[in-house]
């Protein structure tokens, strides 16, 4: 373990957790160095005690707040019952799920996965198979338009249309069939779209892991009008931007967009499972037939009724409302901050970003580090970008103290130089 970059306050009981890691693990992340053992609602607890207000919330998993008791107790009841069937069966739960979920979104189907890339691979799929059936696009020549920038997981094909170096570099060859536009920007995509083996256009609303990029307002409508006029399917990746975080049900929502092909995860089971989900209508679901796509625990019982439960608490418990108001409120307030340290603060809804403005490289490493021994976990991105995204049961009084120790923590970066 890199001694160093080990604050001093650590406890021994934390050090061993993170050494245990360090020894018996990939080495494929560089978390901040908290240890934590339980959750509630907006709070983590560390395993010294120590409380936590977690403005990550699980990369937006656990919108509905940890441990949601609803939804919990819909896991352990289901848990005790049935949690695995495979497709080869049916259950008594999927039917069910299914109804709900195209109730709720709206679509004619749902194609069930598990993690949030497979629902991407899921999708990208679906729209070539739709592209070669529906649209007559010779074979293997469908392309798939996507946004520099983006963020959509990574297995091996999403990553090959990635332009993160980090995300890309030394894992090729690259899957081909992709090809990559400027995000937020129509006229490319217009251009794009004139090539007719084009099947679909991937996009996120707002771009999350990119640093929450939000597009000008209008380019969802606009991206969604040239899709249709070109015959193109406009394919949402609301996976992060689903599910209230924005202040509305989806991202899209926002300017009355209707994807073709919508994919959600993450808060899709409450950050309890991982759930994910493909909606679409007939014309383009029912282009898959039996056999030819699926996953072993794929629409399994238990993240069935995980799932309709984290969709309830998330409508009758107000959360999207209030990631609405108090998004609206955190933006205003840190704004008010004018702290020389903060360039800009941007978002929608509880989805907000601030970008740092430091000479030191690792202003918003020291930052975050700073956060976390004042009560407040949050992660950077891409250096200088840190995400601020807290559970959307947070409370008025909350979103002001997480404005509070912001405010006495971007104190630290004054001794940094
Ligand atoms: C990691 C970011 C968030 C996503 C969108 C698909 C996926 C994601 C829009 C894949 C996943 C995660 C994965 C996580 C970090 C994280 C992330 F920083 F990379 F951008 F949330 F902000 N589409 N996002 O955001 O879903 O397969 O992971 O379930 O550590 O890679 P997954």
């Amino acid at each position: 373990m890199d001694a160093i970059t080990l604050p001093p306050t650590l406890s021994d009981l934390s050090r061993y957790y993170l050494e245990l890691e360090e020894k018996y693990g990939a080495h494929n992340y560089h978390p901040l160095p908290v240890v934590l053992t339980r959750g509630e609602g907006i709070y983590v607890w560390d395993v010294d005690g120590r409380r936590y207000i977690d403005c990550l919330s699980g990369y937006s998993a656990v919108n509905q707040g940890h441990c949601h008791p609803l939804i919990v107790r819909a896991l352990v009841e289901q848990a005790g019952k049935l949690t695995l069937t495979s497709r080869a069966f049916h259950s008594d739960l999927l039917g069910e799920y299914a109804r709900y979920i195209t109730g709720v979104f709206g679509y004619d189907k749902v194609l069930p996965m598990n993690t949030g890339v497979e629902a991407v691979e899921t999708a990208i799929k679906l729209s070539r198979r739709w592209g070669y059936q529906a649209k007559g696009i010779p074979g293997n020549k469908a392309k798939i338009v996507v946004c520099a920038g983006n963020f959509h997981g990574r297995t091996s094909t999403v990553i090959s249309f990635s332009t993160d170096p980090d995300s890309n570099s030394r894992f090729g060859p690259y899957m081909p069939g992709f090809v990559i536009i400027p995000y937020n920007d129509p006229i490319a995509l217009e251009q794009a779209l004139q090539d007719p083996h084009v099947a679909g256009f991937l996009v996120e609303p707002i771009q999350g892991e990119a640093g929450v990029v939000v597009p000008d307002e209008g380019y969802l409508s606009k991206a969604w009008q040239l899709c249709r006029d070109a015959n193109v399917l406009f394919i949402a990746d609301e996976i992060q931007t689903g599910l209230g975080r924005t202040g509305r049900m989806l991202a899209c929502d926002h300017e009355a967009v209707r994807p073709d092909i919508l994919i959600l995860g993450k808060a899709l089971s409450g950050g309890v499972l991982p759930v994910s989900a493909v909606l679409a209508d007939d014309a383009i679901m029912l282009t898959i037939r039996p056999g030819e796509h699926g996953s072993t625990y794929g629409g399994n019982p238990l993240a069935c009724k995980v799932s309709i439960m984290a969709l309830t608490v998330l409508q009758e418990e107000g959360m999207i409302g209030n990631a609405q108001q108090l998004g609206e409120l955190f933006r205003t307030e840190l704004n008010k901050l004018s702290s020389p340290y903060i360039r800009l603060v941007r978002g929608k809804g509880l989805l907000n970003a601030v970008v740092i403005d430091h000479g030191n490289p690792g202003a918003a490493w020291e930052l975050c580090l700073a956060l976390k021994e004042n009560g407040l976990l949050a992660k950077p991105t891409h250096g200088d970008k840190i995400r601020l995204a807290p559970p959307l049961v947070i409370t008025r009084e909350e979103v002001m103290e997480c404005v509070g120790i912001i405010k006495e923590s971007l104190r630290t970066l004054d001794r940094l130089k």
